[in-house]
Parts: C-alpha cells; structure tokens; sequence
C-alpha cells in the first residue's frame, strides 16, 4: 500500500502520442496498451486482489480483454470460492460484482455460471435493501451506489425486477446520491449505467413499453448526467480522481443528454494518465474502475453469451510484484497530531511514526500508547483498510453514521490504508452523519 507507481515517462509518452481527435469515446488507443502494463500488474499481484474482492479486477480485465485463460482461471477460481462459502455474508454489491465478473463473457470451455441460482439470490439481497428502506427512513442495508450495481445485474441478466419500482428507486432527487449533501459522482454514474440498461431493454423490446417509465427514465438520466457534470474540476476530473473512470462510463453511453461543449473527454483521459504516471493507481480497486474507460468499455458491454477475448501479445502481464520506485520507508521519524472527534469532545495525541507511514499507522501508534481513547476496529474492503469501530462506537447505514477520516480540516479522499501522512499532519477520525 505504502508502494506507489511512479511513471513520469510513461505518462509522457502517452501524453504527447495520443491522437487528440474528436471523439465520443477516447480511449487510449492501441499502440500505447503497453503503457498500461503495470496497472495491469498491480491488478493481478496485489494483496487485495482477493476472495471477493478479486470480481472487480476480473470484470475490469475481462472487459479489456487483458488476460490469458490461465491468468483467468485463477481469478474465476477465487470468485467461485468465496461466493459458494461466503454467499450469505456478501453485500447485494459484492454479489453482484461476482455476478458481472464470472458472467462478463462466455470462457474458452464455453461453460458459463449458474446464472440462474445467482441471479435469483441477487434477487433477494434486492429485495432485502427496499425492504430496509422500508423500515429504516428510506436508508438501503448498503447504499445506492451497489443498489445500482444491483439494478445493472438484474436487467443484463434478465433478473425479476419491477421497471417503475427501480425507476421510482433511482430518482435524482433521493438524499441517497449524497454524502454531507455533496453529490457522489461514483454513485450518479453507477445509477446512469443502471437506467440507460433499463431504458435500452425496454426499447430494444425486452420489456413491454410504458412510456411513463421511458420519460422517468430519460428525466432521471438527464439529470444524473447534469449533476456528473457539475462536479467536473478545472482539469477535467469528474468528482475525483477515483469518481472519474465510472463517470466517463455513464457520460460514454449517455451522449444524447449533453453537448459536445459541456464535456471534452481527451481532456479527462489526459488528466487521468498524469494521474496515472504519479502513482494515483496503487490500489486494484481503483484500477480496476478506471481502466475499462481507458479502453473505450462500459459495464454495458457485459455480455454473457459473447466468447471473452484474451489478450493477442497487446500486453506484457508480469506475475512479479509491481516495480516500485517509492524508496523503502526511511528510518527517520516524524511527529503528527492524531484526534478522535466525537461530538464536541476531542481526544488529541501526538504520536511518531516512520516516514513514510499511512493514516492507519499513525492508529495502530496511537491505540498502542492509549488503548482506551484510541482503540479501534477494521474492516477488509475492496479499497482497503474500513474503520467500523472506535472507542467501541460502531458506524451504521441505518442512521446514516461513520468514521470520517480528515487531515487539516480537510475530508480525505483516500482511505486509512492508502493516506501517506506528513509531519505536522492534524488527523481526525470523526464521528459523523453523512
Ligand atoms: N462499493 C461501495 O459500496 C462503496 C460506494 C461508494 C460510493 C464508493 C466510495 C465509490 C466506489 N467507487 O466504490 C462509497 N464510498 C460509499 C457508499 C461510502 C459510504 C459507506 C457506507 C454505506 N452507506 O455503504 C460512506 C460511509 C459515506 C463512505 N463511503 C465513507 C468513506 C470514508 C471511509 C472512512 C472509514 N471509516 O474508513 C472515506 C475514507 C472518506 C473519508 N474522508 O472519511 C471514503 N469513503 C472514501 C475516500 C471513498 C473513496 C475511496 C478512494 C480511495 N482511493 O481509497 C471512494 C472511491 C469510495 C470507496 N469512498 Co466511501 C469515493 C471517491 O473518493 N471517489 C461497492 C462494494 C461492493 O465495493
């Protein structure tokens, strides 16, 4: 986690050959796959690629059709174990995940999944976040960014779901697409996939048509889009950088509702790349979310009955650990202000750690010297290290609570695994409502 990807040559060269044409998709083009190589690397080998954890990688790469069917195995492997023992534990969006990766294409043995025994079972963790809505204020048992994931699994794999229910789920206006009433670009996009994938089963005659649910669906779609797009930054970013990869996706397959002039995708794929080159893509998570976008795919090119294509030497995959050119962590030490915030009281520690140290070292650190004002509990999610509990106080979906992580005032937007902290840093775990 502490090693990060420097590649200021790469993302040089990308930079100055990519043809700079107009178009609606721009993807990276061909010649320079190469470049992509150790994000690639990063996927496969890295610690978190994972039991479940491994289906966005899968998926990410199957779209691109990166891997070889022995590299491909493996991840299907992992996938198949940790849906058959962990199937009533996983999150309507993990199962999902799981869903889209093993279903993304048809394998060289031709032999596909059991849809039909997955897909019914995503039909129930469906059905249990309305359900939770239901009884808890209108708060999923998750959130709407795997209720849209949801929605998008259900409609390419001819799941039960009710058009006008799902329509009346993701309407634009929902408190659920916000987070401390700021608009979460990662889930407007996921929503925008869901919807156009409804809408093009209803046109392609899939569904029967009510046109009332076409014109909610367009209304909801335009909207989305307009949001998506307020967020867009000065260098093109859409939210964030880890936002940007998905919201590229939804903007792909949406181009009837804005204009030409209101996004200019090579600016974003440029910013992406400069990222990409200053090591912005160390996690595989968040690799694996931007990558199909850099390849011109969306999650709607999913398609069960589509043989996968497998990689024809674009692609050099090492099974090495990525080259980190990160030096190792000094020995030098440094010195940063460390609070937990709950309410209005504040339990503030000053503690040393490596240079070099993540946000969750400075924890382990503090938890040490005090283990009753800094104890702590973590979860393993696909983007990491997840702070359930501190001081014993657990975060929880159904009143909308969590940990906020914070440096300097500022909320962080990477999490406690990931956030290289500096000296003098003031961090702040904080008991918040989102
Ligand atoms: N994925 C999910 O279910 C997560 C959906 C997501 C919208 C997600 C971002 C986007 C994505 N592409 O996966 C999301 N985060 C959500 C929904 C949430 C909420 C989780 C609770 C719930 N209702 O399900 C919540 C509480 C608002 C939240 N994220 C909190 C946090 C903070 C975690 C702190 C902790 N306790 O450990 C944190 C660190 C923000 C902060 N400053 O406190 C955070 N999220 C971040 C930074 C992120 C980004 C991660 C980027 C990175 N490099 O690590 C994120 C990509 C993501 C994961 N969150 Co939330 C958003 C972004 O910055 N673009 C599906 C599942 C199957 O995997």
């Amino acid at each position: 986690m502490r090693q990060s990807h420097q590649l200021p040559l790469v993302g040089l060269l990308l930079f100055s050959l990519i043809p700079r044409q107009q178009c609606e998709i721009c993807e990276v083009s061909k010649e320079y796959y190469t470049a992509l190589n150790p994000l690639i690397s990063t996927m496969i080998n890295s610690k978190y690629t994972k039991g479940i954890h491994a289906a966005n990688v899968l998926l990410s790469l199957r779209l691109g059709g990166i891997l070889n069917p022995n590299q491909e195995q493996q991840l299907i492997q992992q996938i198949n174990t940790a849906v058959e023992n962990k199937k009533p534990s996983l999150t309507s969006g993990q199962l999902t995940l799981a869903i889209l990766a093993l279903g993304a294409c048809k394998g060289p043995d031709g032999i596909s999944i059991n849809y039909s025994e997955l897909v019914g079972d995503l039909e129930n963790k469906f059905q249990a976040e309305i359900k939770n809505m239901e009884d808890h204020d209108g708060n999923p048992l998750t959130n709407y960014y795997q209720l849209s994931l949801d929605i998008l699994a259900l409609c390419l794999f001819s799941g039960n779901y009710s058009i006008t229910e799902v329509t009346k789920i993701l309407d634009p206006e929902s408190k659920n697409y916000y987070f401390h009433e700021q608009f979460s670009v990662d889930t407007g996009a996921m929503a925008v996939l869901a919807l156009t994938c409804v809408k093009r089963s209803i046109t392609s005659g899939q569904n029967k048509i009510d046109t009332t649910d076409l014109e909610n669906i367009d209304n909801h779609v335009e909207s989305l889009i307009a949001k998506i797009l307020s967020q867009k930054t000065e260098n093109g970013l859409l939210g964030n950088i880890y936002s940007t990869g998905e919201a590229m996706q939804a903007l792909f397959v949406s181009s009837d509702y804005y204009n030409k002039s209101q996004w200019v995708c090579q600016k974003t794929r440029d910013t992406v790349l400069t990222e990409i080159s200053q090591g912005a893509f160390h996690m595989p998570t968040a690799t694996a979310q931007i990558l199909p976008a850099l390849m011109g795919k969306t999650y709607l090119d999913v398609n069960k009955d589509s043989s996968c294509v497998y990689d024809s030497g674009n692609f050099n995959i090492s099974t090495q650990d990525p080259i980190s050119v990160t030096p190792a962590v000094s020995a030098s030490q440094i010195k940063v202000n460390y609070s937990v915030v709950i309410n209005n009281a504040k339990d503030r520690i000053v503690v040393s750690v490596a240079d070099g140290s993540v946000f969750l070292d400075v924890m382990e650190q503090a938890q040490k010297e005090n283990a009753t004002l800094f104890s702590f509990t973590v979860e393993e999610s696909s983007w990491g290290p997840y702070i359930t509990t501190v001081q014993g106080i657990k975060a929880n979906n159904n009143d909308r609570t969590y940990w906020e992580l914070l440096s300097n005032g500022e909320h962080l937007s990477q999490g406690v695994g990931s956030y290289v902290v500096h000296a003098g840093d003031d961090l702040e775990v904080r008991w918040s409502t989102y």
